[in-house]
Parts: C-alpha cells; structure tokens; sequence
C-alpha cells in the first residue's frame, strides 16, 4: 500500500506546505509561517511549539542541512514506539467503542480479517442491539470475509448479548472474539454507564476480560477526538486506538497529538472504506509519509 497517496490531503496540507515557506530558506519569518503550517494541519497548539523549538535546535547544530530530515527526525522522535499487542488468554476479547459513526464496525471487520489471515480464528459479536441494521452490516461484513458472526435480536440488553458472544467463543475454542457495540456520545450518561455495564458483563462471562478495549476515533475530528478520548476513558478503562478515515481529511497532524498526548497505542490507522484500508500503525512510517520524502 502506498501510505503517501492515502494519506495525500494530510501530505500536502504539511509537506507541500512547508516546501514552499522553507523554499525561501530558515529564518524566524519562515518559522512563523511554518508555526501557521503546523497548526492547520492540526498538531496542536502545544506538539506545534515543541515541534519548532526542537527543530530549531536541531537545525542549528546541523548548520546548512537540508530543513527536511531534520524535522522528520524530530517529528519522528515525538511518536512514542509500543510493544505490539500480544494476547495472554484465550479466546482473547476485544470491545470495541467509540462514538457514532468512528469507523468502529468498518475496524472489526477489517481487524478480523487481519487475524484471519493470520491463521487464528476469530468470532465477530454484535452488541449494537439498538438497530437492526447494525447486525445486518456486521453479518454482511462476515459472509463476506467468512468470519462467523454472533447476533441477536434487536433490542437485546447489549450486556447479554456481549455474555453470549463471550461464551459461545470460549465453549467454540476461538482464539479471539471482538464486540461491537452502539455509537455513544460521552456525554450521553445513560449510555456510558451501559458501557460499563457491558464491560463488566465480559468479565462475568469470562475472568479477566475484555482483555482489550480499543477506542475507535474519527481522523476528520481532528483535535478533537483527543477530548473524546479522554472522556471516553473516564467511564471505561480504553487500552488501545485506532483512529480511521485519514484519508479523507489533511487533519492528520492530530494524530502526532494523539500518539504524544494520549499515552495509549495507536495500533492501527484507517486510510480508506476497503476491507485492506486498515494499516498497522508505525510512527515513524507516518511521518515519512505525510512530511518525508520529495512531493
Ligand atoms: N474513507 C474512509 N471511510 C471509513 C473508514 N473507516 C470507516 N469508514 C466509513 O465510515 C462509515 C461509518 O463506519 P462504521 O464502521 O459503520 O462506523 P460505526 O462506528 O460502526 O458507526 P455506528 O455503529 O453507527 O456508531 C462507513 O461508511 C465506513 O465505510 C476509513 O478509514 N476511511
Ligand atoms: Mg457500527
């Protein structure tokens, strides 16, 4: 996959950008217009300044060098590295949250189809018991991946149905089993704490799980998904993200905020609505891709 063309609105909302300030040298002119730079494509107030003053050091001590690798480096030194995911219990769950529309049934399915391939086995179960349509998308995304899928009926206590999955994947040996659940606000009390339900629930189900809980953030949101991750986090002990839909937006800056801010994995970024749209995230990949490089 080319990550550069995926990511191209991220790309040229940063590197063509800073092609053309730096094009007329480094100087506290074109830094300023850089600072400009750095925060349309939504770094952050906060990685922005760190960002510059780094790069002016940097640069500095490298007198005439070419600007780019320089802020490459430093960009990439600013995305903390995680030790992959590896699962200690089998079947492994994964709950999967986020609010409406993140990309989080669209994830399921693709990170199913990872382990798949992978040679594991893996059940799907829905507890997004408010729509129909919601058990529908995930079987869909199921025949056509030949991943099994664990439904209910609309309207099922989402908490029941995220105990059946649980079980049927332990009495089935699967190695893994991902829950799905409904699109929630974190301002929406009432639904939080129906979160937290299902996930104690998972835990009744089987001891120590879920053993992942993965937050699913909009890339379009920008900055702000790093708000709704920290609330998100209030209510439901979140332990890795993947952020979706980089793609369609030149807000990916933000995820540098993210990686930085957050202090929770980035595993997997969303670049597209295809079954092989979901790519391992590797800061240092990233950088290259949106800054690195020539245009
Ligand atoms: N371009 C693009 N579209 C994506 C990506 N990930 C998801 N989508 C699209 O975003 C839309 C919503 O995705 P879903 O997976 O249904 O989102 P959800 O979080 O399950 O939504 P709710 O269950 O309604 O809360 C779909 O049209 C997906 O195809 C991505 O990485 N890139
Ligand atoms: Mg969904």
């Amino acid at each position: 996959m080319n990550l550069k063309k995926k990511l191209k609105k991220s790309r040229d909302a940063l590197s063509r950008k800073l092609v053309l300030v730096f094009g007329h040298g480094v100087d506290e002119d074109t830094l300023e217009a850089a600072e400009e730079v750095l925060l349309t494509a939504d770094l952050g107030w906060e990685l922005t300044e760190l960002v510059l003053d780094r790069f002016r050091d940097e640069y500095k001590l490298n007198g005439d060098a070419a600007w780019k690798p320089v802020l490459v480096s430093v960009l990439q030194g600013l995305v903390p590295e995680h030790a992959p995911w590896k699962p200690d219990a089998e079947p492994a769950v994964t709950l999967v949250v986020g609010v409406n529309g993140a990309g989080k049934t669209t994830t399921i399915a693709r990170l199913a189809q990872r382990i798949a391939a992978g040679g594991e086995t893996v059940l799907m179960g829905c507890a997004d018991t408010y729509r129909a349509a919601a058990s529908e998308q995930l079987a869909l995304w199921g025949e056509r991946l030949g991943i099994p899928v664990y439904t209910s009926v609309e309207g099922t206590d989402p908490g029941a149905v995220t105990f059946d999955s649980v079980k049927r994947a332990i009495a089935e040996k699967f190695n893994h089993v991902i829950i799905d659940t409904a699109g929630r606000l974190p301002t929406q009390k009432g639904l939080m704490d129906e979160l937290s339900k299902v996930y104690r629930v998972a835990g009744k189900a089987m001891q120590g799980a879920p053993h992942r809980v993965i937050l699913v953030l909009d890339g379009t949101v920008g900055q702000n998904a790093l708000a709704q991750a920290r609330q998100f986090t209030e209510f439901i002990p979140v332990t890795d993200l993947v952020v979706t839909k980089l793609d369609g937006t030149a807000k990916g800056g933000s995820v540098f905020a993210m990686a930085r801010e957050l202090s929770l994995p980035i595993r997997y970024i969303g670049v597209g609505e295809g079954a092989d749209d979901l790519v391992v995230f590797n800061g240092k990949e990233f950088v290259e891709a949106i800054v690195g490089g020539d245009d």
